[in-house]
């Protein structure tokens, strides 16, 4: 299998003007905390280091930025939905993501995935909403496919679609059994 090939960390940001001065296409990873948005760059990479992986939610708190092949960025974003960061950081997070993903031009495709063993949160929900009215091209992710069998995936992603209300291609990947890693980098490709 091809992977992304000469992938590096940029920087992680914490601030609105601290984002990266080089601009390249952009990239990005949204969803619930824990869903696997680390593991998803780390997958496409072949890199089990490049991105922080947890254990428990809540693991990426910064936009990460990693620079591809200088053709373009990645980027990973915190995860929504987690309930032990304090009011606050929650609400600099939410701030600082939200103007990432509105003011960002350079934004070609987001990435947003959601676990395919369960519903979409009302949280997806209200996500997936936002970028389709903001019309930030989208593909579903669903993700975890390694822990559904064959039969079951099909389900669920009709399942996944219909309470998205979803136009947009769903992809079943896995960042553990590489499921779905090429159509994701062949959509890539397409677009820069
Ligand atoms: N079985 C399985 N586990 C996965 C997969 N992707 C991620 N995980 C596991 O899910 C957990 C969370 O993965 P992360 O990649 O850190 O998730 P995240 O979405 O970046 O989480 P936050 O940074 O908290 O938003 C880790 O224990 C991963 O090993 C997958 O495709 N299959
Ligand atoms: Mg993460």
């Amino acid at each position: 299998m091809e992977y992304l090939i000469n992938s590096k960390f940029v920087k992680s940001v914490f601030k609105k003007n601290d984002f990266p001065e080089e601009v390249l296409p952009t990239f990005v990873l949204v969803g619930k905390s824990n869903v696997g948005k680390s593991s998803f760059i780390n997958a496409l990479t072949n890199n089990k280091k490049l991105a922080k992986v947890g254990n428990s939610p809540g693991k990426t708190r910064s936009i990460n930025y990693f620079n591809i092949n200088n053709e373009f960025y990645l980027v990973d974003l915190p995860g929504y939905g987690y309930s032990k960061m304090s009011k606050s950081e929650k609400e600099n997070i939410n701030s600082l993501t939200n103007s990432f993903l509105e003011n960002n031009s350079f934004i070609k495709h987001v990435f947003f995935l959601v676990d395919i063993r369960h519903e979409p949160t009302v949280n997806d929900r209200a996500m997936y909403d936002w970028l389709s009215e903001k019309e930030i091209p989208c593909t579903i992710i669903a993700n975890k496919a390694d822990k559904l069998s064959k039969s079951k995936i099909e389900n669920s992603i009709k399942t996944i679609q219909k309470q998205l209300f979803a136009s947009d291609d769903i992809i079943a990947f896995s960042s553990d059994n590489k499921a779905g890693v090429e159509d994701v980098i062949l959509k890539i490709k397409n677009e820069i």
